[in-house]
């Protein structure tokens, strides 16, 4: 039997779960693995999970950093999806139960990167949350292996929401922090390079063009309260090219 086809029996039972029959067995398995609350999950699960998930990746052409131009110092940009770049540590823009997405292939960058690195990041974050609740708050950040993604780590924040029209000085405070605890984050595994998702600027609300001048900001100020830093690669990653001349404008300009 296939990996992908054990898996997908596999939570099937485990969450005693139906599927539509129009899924492709790609999203089928991520249907299933959004869905699924991970506190007994078999080893052969993982082990065959990982197969499926490694073999899904074998067939994507994966970024690395040398393919990348800096547009400044130690600063670049990425177009396209954050699951599909090698570096040490990429952002995963959270929500405050912090355990990935549950909504069956909803299109956040959440789901995405749970979907593509494995359960095993989710039961992880239970364990972690488990033995310390307050790693949930808006503005702090929780670091878990990346599995089975290029990268080698998650890093994962809860950036803020905008209720109204404008983020409030306490949104762009918090989206600062955001930034920041990522930083403190990364430094304490000691990578070189850290990618960024636009937080907040999905289904938050934070406008994209506020949201890139903060980001800049804030990591342009931590590298240079931290001249010591380990990361010498910032990336800065964009779903798509609406903000991007905002970015390389924002960039140029510190
Ligand atoms: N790669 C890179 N960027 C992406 C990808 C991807 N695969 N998918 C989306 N984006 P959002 P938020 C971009 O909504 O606003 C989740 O449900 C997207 O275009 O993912 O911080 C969480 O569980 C946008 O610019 O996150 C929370 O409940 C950016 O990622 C909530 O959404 C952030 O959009 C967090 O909302």
């Amino acid at each position: 039997m296939k990996s992908i086809d054990f898996c997908i029996q596999y939570l099937l039972d485990y969450n005693n779960a139906e599927l539509p029959d129009d899924l492709s067995k790609e999203k089928a398995l991520r249907t299933l693995m959004n869905i699924t609350t991970p506190d007994n999950l078999d080893s052969v699960f993982y082990k065959e999970q990982d197969k499926a998930l490694q073999e899904i990746l074998s067939k994507k052409k994966i970024v690395e950093l040398s393919d990348l131009k800096p547009v400044k110092g130690k600063y670049y940009i990425y177009v396209g999806d954050i699951t599909l770049i090698k570096a040490d540590a990429i952002v995963n823009s959270a929500n405050k139960e912090m355990l990935g997405c549950f909504i069956p292939l909803h299109s956040c960058v959440d789901n995405a990167i749970h979907s593509y690195a494995g359960l095993e990041v989710r039961r992880d974050l239970m364990k972690m949350l488990s033995e310390n609740p307050s790693y949930q708050p808006v503005g702090h950040a929780l670091i878990t292996k990346g599995y089975n993604l290029p990268s080698r780590y998650i890093i994962h924040t809860v950036g803020p929401t905008v209720f109204g029209r404008n983020p409030t000085e306490e949104n762009i405070n918090e989206l600062r922090n955001c930034y920041l605890a990522c930083m403190d984050a990364a430094e304490k595994v000691h990578a070189g390079s850290i990618v960024f998702c636009s937080i907040s600027t999905g289904v938050y609300r934070f406008p994209k063009k506020e949201s890139a001048h903060i980001a800049i900001k804030a990591v342009d100020d931590y590298l240079k309260e931290h001249p010591e830093s380990t990361i010498n690669k910032v990336v800065f990653n964009l779903f798509n090219e609406n903000a991007l001349d905002i970015y390389k404008r924002a960039i140029e300009e510190i």
